[in-house]
């Protein structure tokens, strides 16, 4: 095949000189290419066949041990200024960058075969989707692909009437961990990967595009680009809100997208439109709106449960990918906390045997079309996406942080986003447990300089007239044992409730320095199991450990020297005097 697009037939013909693949084929996004892929990874191995009675079309992938997770020390942003990307990235000079990753791909393909993979991240008909080419050659990023975005010819139509697109160009290498690099030139709306096959390394219309180059765009063109679950609230009135939410990576986001409300809150309907990516445009009323750029769920599998999340635990029953998780003896995959069920084999193919550590790999992952959600929103598909009314931050902090909080206006709420802290998970190599500062759930996705990025999200005050609210929460406050205080799951729509009132103005809060927080008695516990004791400790603010964090807001605000806007500095002087 070929394309009419001249710049991409000309980007694949340089590709395929370097790279040498014996065979090119080119996506057509079709269920037929789908099922034959799969038939052909199952021949080769890539690919576990699972129980097809109990999961039927159920694949299990291993990755390689040295690669299961995304590898922030790794992943760098090449633009000429260091400045540019600021101390959240790790930068290389372009030129530098293209000659260490030209070596890498010289003749990485040779005996394989490359696939054209055309996306659309977004609806297919909407003016905020943007397109990109992806060559790879795993077979395992083209299937996932197929899930996670809308893939294939119509795509590939788009690109050929528009003309811009995103050039992704990925090679799994010999997985060496010592010669794997996650570029991106964003001047060039290039991405290159080599030396993982592990999703957000390796499916780049996800982090890669959809984040580190769609926010540094964004930034260009007036618009956002973020770490965000979108889910619909229906109250038993039938009043609808949608919520957009960034927590960092497997913190909560997918779990909150497909929340079931809990028998006390009858009448609750719940809709998911996202669980990880959000592009939020200002429309021409001034009202902000969301799509989701994907059309699957990469989720993270431990924890989900019949208890924890029956709709994840029902729609990765068929028809889904899994990677590194265990299996029964009969051929079922397991996970921790799966409440159902013996792992005979972990997820390296290892007899089960204690000292060898969890069966399944924390990061577990399983890859899903959204349309098999139970609670699919269907306006997953507009493409004028949904009107936002309120944005929620969040992190996993066992202290301190109170389960939830409103922004005094939109400057405080980007100071309250800028501020994120969170106990790192396995969604990355390195250290787990340890809390770190992630503004906005964007530490390791946002594509250029955090204070710029800041400055961006200050000047939407200007830009729109009708701006959502902003709140942050703490699902995972702890007791001295290590318990969480809050039970969390469904039960969060308890606190998603009073979020939608301090929207519609129903209901007053208690004006603390750090926000607006709920009367104790306007967060619903009747049959909860949550006392009155802990909610207060839940809901109470320490200002001794508070003037510590806004302490350790300053000396890592430090870190982007004079570049951080004035605004923002403001806002956290405001905290720090009412602290006083
Ligand atoms: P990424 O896909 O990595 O961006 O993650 P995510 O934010 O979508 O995280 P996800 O919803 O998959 O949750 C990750 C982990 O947090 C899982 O093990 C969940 O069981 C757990 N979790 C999610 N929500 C809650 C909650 O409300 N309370 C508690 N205690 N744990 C939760
Ligand atoms: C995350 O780590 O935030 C994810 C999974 O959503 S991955 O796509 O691998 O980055
Ligand atoms: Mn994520």
């Amino acid at each position: 095949m070929t394309t009419s697009n001249q710049a991409l037939q000309q980007w694949i013909d340089e590709v395929v000189k370097l790279t040498r693949p014996e065979r090119v084929h080119w996506c057509d996004g079709s269920d037929s290419e789908y099922q034959s892929l799969i038939e052909q990874m199952l021949e080769t191995g890539d690919l576990i066949s699972l129980n097809q009675e109990t999961h039927p079309n159920c694949y299990l992938h291993r990755s390689s041990p040295s690669d299961v997770a995304r590898v922030e020390h790794l992943t760098f942003v090449c633009t000429q200024n260091a400045e540019d990307t600021g101390p959240n990235n790790n930068w290389m000079k372009p030129a530098e960058a293209h000659t260490q990753m030209k070596a890498l791909f010289d003749g990485c393909m040779e005996g394989r075969t490359m696939y054209v993979i055309p996306y659309c991240m977004g609806p297919i008909d909407s003016p905020y989707a943007r397109c990109g080419v992806e060559l790879s050659d795993s077979p395992y990023v083209a299937i996932n692909m197929k899930l996670m975005t809308r893939m294939g010819q119509a795509a590939l139509a788009r690109i050929e009437t528009e003309g811009r697109f995103v050039r992704g160009l990925h090679s799994t290498g010999d997985l060496n961990p010592d010669q794997r690099f996650i570029m991106h030139f964003p001047d060039e709306l290039l991405i290159q990967s080599y030396g993982s096959g592990y999703g957000g390394n390796a499916l780049l219309g996800k982090k890669c595009h959809a984040l580190r180059i769609a926010s540094w765009q964004a930034s260009q063109e007036g618009w956002l680009a973020e770490h965000m679950l979108i889910v619909e609230l229906e109250s038993p009135e039938g009043e609808k809100h949608y919520i957009a939410a960034a927590f960092p990576s497997a913190c909560g986001k997918t779990n909150l997208a497909m929340l079931i409300p809990p028998e006390s809150q009858e009448g609750w309907k719940v809709r998911t439109l996202g669980d990880d990516i959000a592009w939020l445009h200002v429309d021409e009323t001034g009202q902000l709106r969301a799509i989701n750029p994907e059309s699957g769920y990469f989720g993270v599998v431990p924890g989900t449960n019949k208890k924890t999340n029956r709709n994840a635990f029902d729609m990765i029953k068929h028809d889904a990918i899994y990677t590194n998780v265990a299996i029964t003896d009969d051929n079922e995959p397991w996970w921790e906390d799966k409440e159902q069920g013996e792992p005979t084999t972990d997820w390296q193919g290892r007899p089960i045997n204690g000292g060898n550590g969890p069966a399944a790999h924390p990061n577990s992952r399983f890859t899903v079309g959204a349309k098999q959600n139970p609670c699919y929103s269907p306006l997953a598909d507009d493409p004028a996406g949904v009107p936002i009314s309120a944005i929620i931050f969040g992190g996993r902090r066992r202290e301190l942080a109170p389960l939830v909080y409103e922004a005094k206006d939109w400057n405080h709420g980007v100071l309250i986003g800028a501020s994120v802290a969170s106990e790192t998970t396995a969604a990355a190599t390195g250290k787990v447990g340890v809390t770190r500062r992630d503004p906005m759930a964007m530490k390791p996705f946002c594509g250029y300089n955090f204070a710029d990025y800041w400055g961006h999200w200050l000047s939407f005050s200007a830009r729109a007239d009708k701006l959502p609210k902003i709140f942050h929460v703490n699902w995972f406050r702890q007791n001295a044992d290590g318990k969480f205080l809050w039970p969390g799951f469904g039960e969060n729509l308890r606190v998603l409730r009073w979020i939608i009132d301090r929207c519609e103005d129903r209901v007053s809060a208690q004006d603390t320095p750090i926000g607006y927080l709920p009367h104790a008695d306007d967060i619903d516990i009747e049959g909860l199991g949550v006392d009155a004791e802990t909610l207060a400790q839940l809901l109470s603010v320490d200002k001794d450990a508070w003037r510590k964090e806004m302490q350790d807001v300053a000396e890592y605000f430090e870190e982007f020297d004079r570049r951080i806007p004035e605004l923002l500095a403001a806002e956290h002087e405001k905290v720090v005097a009412s602290l006083k």
